[in-house]
């Protein structure tokens, strides 16, 4: 086999090779974002806020909630979400959870130990 020859096999097993993983990544993230719409996380840059406060996500779409700062937190939702609520307190940094929102709304929510210094915030669902 000339130089060439084998420098041209090569080339071509690695084009296939780097097809097959664009392929995977490809297929990993389009998979990923079916469910996944955002995140939120609870206290941030040493504050008691969510970050983001304000959120618009699309029916059937969830939101991951992670404990971040200054635990800790829970969410509470508003009238008429209530039992969309997570009211039990993340105390571990890092723990977090999804919810999913299938009819469209504005959902208030609110951190029930950190309400008073304005731990608050809204998700617009939208069709
Ligand atoms: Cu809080």
């Amino acid at each position: 086999m000339s130089t060439i020859t084998k420098y041209k096999h090569e080339i071509m097993w690695w084009m296939s090779r780097l097809t097959i993983m664009l392929t995977a990544l490809f297929l990993s993230f389009s998979l990923a974002s079916s469910a996944y719409a955002a995140e939120i996380k609870m206290g941030s840059g040493g504050m008691l806020v969510f970050e983001p406060c304000e959120l618009t996500v699309a029916v059937g779409e969830s939101v991951t909630f992670i404990n971040n700062e200054l635990p800790p937190h829970n969410v509470v939702f508003d009238e008429p979400y209530q039992e969309m609520s997570h009211s039990d307190l993340a105390f571990t940094g890092g723990e977090k959870f999804d919810l999913v929102f299938n009819e469209p709304g504005d959902y208030h929510f609110q951190c029930d130990p950190h309400a008073g210094a304005g731990m608050k915030g809204v998700i617009h669902v939208t069709n």
